[in-house]
């Protein structure tokens, strides 16, 4: 057995107006809670640090600034850092990322029990619009705001295991999956922040959205055999709800472990890493049962083609 307890720090909304120090003084609280349960590894939202800012439009891109962070760690996220290495607990957590040449990403670190960052994801799949759209009920200005991640999907030899990461709307896209799946990867922590209404279909219920978020995580774990943890940013943020539903899915893609609440909240698991051996050595088992000369288009084109292979 290769046991790593984790932990969902499911973390309730955060304003516009809240000081980082407010929010890393939640986080460091779930630590807390965290460490009294023996966490190895506690896994934070998207964007954890404040509001989801990608729904206010801005014309001037660099009046975003105030979102994004130009180091990690820094002063307001320092105290978040000593913390985990008192606790010897390892984490991941997403931030808006301004980076020296001044680019723009919307990123998540895999930090190890001495707080040194391992592994950095800068989220691909990027949802939304890039200009104003006065059609919806609220904007989603990912693609204004951020690039789209140029680091692909590594994985990292992490606690024992081997460790993935993607954020948001990445765990939508099986592409997502089978790159770390290809790559043997056993537990893959994600955060996000997804509104409880479709902006363009105000007929769509909660139920449906929940139930997408879920059968994408789902499927993404058994269809890989791994592990999966999703954690939310919920509750209303400025007005605009965000759903909770943060899971812990074992790598059959069963729910293991889900929030209740719309508020900060913490799901702490036991997750055996053999357990992904059975599906990846059977069902699963790549090397033996991919089909890759018939999997071409899946690269070589983005949207619908009918032209002949
Ligand atoms: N943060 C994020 O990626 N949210 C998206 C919703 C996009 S709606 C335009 C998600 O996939 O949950």
């Amino acid at each position: 057995m290769r046991n790593i307890t984790v932990a969902a720090a499911q973390l309730g909304p955060i304003q516009k107006d809240d000081s980082r120090q407010a929010v890393v003084a939640r986080m460091i609280d779930l630590m807390d809670q965290a460490k009294a349960q023996d966490v190895d590894l506690i896994v934070y939202p998207e964007l954890a640090l404040t509001t989801f800012f990608p729904r206010w439009y801005h014309e001037d891109v660099a009046e975003t600034d105030i979102w994004f962070e130009r180091e990690m760690p820094n002063a307001a996220t320092r105290p978040l850092f000593e913390r985990a290495i008192a606790h010897g607990m390892a984490m991941n957590f997403g931030y808006a990322e301004l980076t020296p040449e001044g680019r723009r990403f919307n990123t998540a670190i895999l930090v190890d029990r001495e707080g040194q960052i391992v592994g950095t994801y800068r989220k691909v799949h990027l949802p939304g619009h890039g200009e104003f759209d006065p059609e919806r009920a609220f904007q989603h200005l990912e693609k204004r705001y951020f690039e789209p991640g140029d680091l692909g999907f590594p994985v990292f030899d992490f606690l024992g295991g081997t460790f993935g990461m993607c954020i948001c709307n990445d765990r939508r896209w099986p592409e997502t999956w089978r790159v770390m799946g290809l790559q043997g990867v056993e537990m893959v922590v994600l955060g996000f922040n997804t509104p409880s209404v479709n902006s363009q279909d105000a007929e769509e219920n909660l139920e449906r959205r929940l139930f997408h978020h879920k059968l994408s995580v789902q499927a993404g774990a058994y269809q890989n055999a791994t592990w999966a943890v999703a954690v939310a940013k919920a509750g209303v943020e400025d007005g605009h709800p965000l759903f909770g539903g943060s899971i812990i899915v074992n790598p059959e893609g069963e729910i293991v472990a889900e929030t209740q609440t719309e508020d900060d909240e913490l799901l702490v698991h036991t997750c055996d890493l053999d357990a992904t051996t059975f599906g990846k050595k059977t069902m699963f088992d790549f090397s033996r049962h991919r089909r890759p000369e018939h999997y071409g288009r899946i690269v070589a084109q983005t949207g619908v083609e009918r032209s002949p292979d």
